[in-house]
Parts: structure tokens; C-alpha cells; sequence
């Protein structure tokens, strides 16, 4: 799972990498008032310049600055459904309805409901689910897709997936079309899924 791996490699949070900074900066200051911080930063003894002392004293804060930046933006924006692989069939001219498809997972511990979903190009859209009854292919609009707690939902051709109706523009191999999908929990996403030819 995406989070918990992220967590585990960046264990700390914004707060507590400040106050690592703070008491890595508190480190610091005490080292170069030291009588050891010509030993310990220039592996000699004594004889080191104002200069130089100035010199490594900005070059470790720089690096410590570098590491705490790298802890907050690696703090993951958390997302209760991870989206991936998702894709809108390409259309020919004219055409007034396709499908967009992808894999929703879901990272909580409790079952969460795709509600809604939308997008600029198109009219309409809704939850579709294709069936086969009589031996015939049907579509039909379903209120909600559930996501159980820690599982995964594939929307894939001939089964669950978003319709696109009412089409405003031919949706061509390589464009990206945003959709926006609700949850269930409150919380929404918007992606940007390309477009692929049918087979995709
Ligand atoms: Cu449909």
C-alpha cells in the first residue's frame, strides 16, 4: 500500500521534523562554539579560520534545510481511494457517449462509496455497470460503486465504469480528459486520465 510504505520512509511529520531542525540547529551552535569543532568538522585541531568555520557552519545547515524540505513535501497528500490506471476510450467524430475506466483502491479500514462523478466534457455523467441478461449486453446507471475497506474495485470494459454522455468535443488518442469523482467519506479527487483507443 502507497501510504503506509510512504510512512514508513518518512517517519516524521511536519512537526516533528521542526523540531528536529530546531534541536539539529541547537547542535550545531554548540558545536562551533566547542574548542573540538576544528577537530570534529575539519579532522585537525585548532587553526581553523573564522572564514572556514563560517563556511562549513552555512554548509550544514544548508543540508540540514535540504533534509527538512525533503520531509515535508514527502509527507503524502492523503487520499482514502487511490486511483490508478484510469483511461478514457477515444471517440469518433460525432460520438456522443464513451466510458472512462480505472482501478480504485481503497486504503482505509472502512467500506467507502464512489457517488458521483463529472466531467467538462461531457453532458451527462454517471455510474454504469454493463450486464449480459437474455444474452444481450446492457448497460445500467448504478448509484454508487462500493470500495471495501482495504480492497480494490476495477472499473474495465464490459463491467463497472464511468459514462461520458453527451459528449462536447471528439476525444482523440493522446488527450486528457479530468473527472471528477466523489466519495462517499466527503472526500473528492480529481483526475486527469488519458485517452486511448478502444482495446485500451
Ligand atoms: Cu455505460
Amino acid at each position: 500500500m502507497k501510504s503506509a510504505s510512504n510512512r514508513l520512509r518518512y517517519p516524521l511529520g511536519y512537526k516533528e521534523a521542526k523540531i528536529s531542525i530546531l534541536i539539529q540547529i541547537n547542535w550545531l551552535m554548540m558545536m562551533v562554539k566547542s574548542k573540538h569543532f576544528d577537530a570534529i568538522f575539519l579532522g585537525k585541531a585548532g587553526g581553523a579560520s573564522a572564514k572556514s568555520k563560517v563556511f562549513y557552519l552555512l554548509a550544514a545547515l544548508f543540508f540540514i534545510g535540504l533534509s527538512g524540505c525533503a520531509d515535508d513535501t514527502s509527507v503524502p497528500e492523503s487520499h482514502s481511494v487511490v486511483i490508478e490506471k484510469p483511461f478514457v476510450r477515444s471517440t469518433a467524430p460525432g460520438q456522443q457517449v464513451t466510458g472512462a475506466f480505472m482501478r480504485l483502491k481503497n486504503e482505509t479500514l472502512e467500506d467507502i462509496d464512489l457517488v458521483e462523478a463529472s466531467s467538462a466534457v461531457s453532458g451527462v455523467t454517471e455510474i454504469h455497470e454493463t450486464s449480459m441478461r437474455d444474452g444481450v449486453m446492457r448497460m445500467h446507471h448504478v448509484g454508487s460503486i462500493t470500495i471495501p475497506a482495504n480492497g480494490m474495485v476495477e472499473l474495465k470494459p464490459g463491467g463497472l465504469h464511468v459514462m461520458l454522455m453527451g459528449l462536447k468535443q471528439t476525444l482523440n488518442d493522446g488527450d486528457f480528459v479530468s473527472i471528477e469523482l466523489k466519495f462517499s467519506d466527503g472526500s473528492s479527487q480529481t483526475i486527469e486520465a488519458p485517452v486511448m483507443k478502444a482495446g485500451g
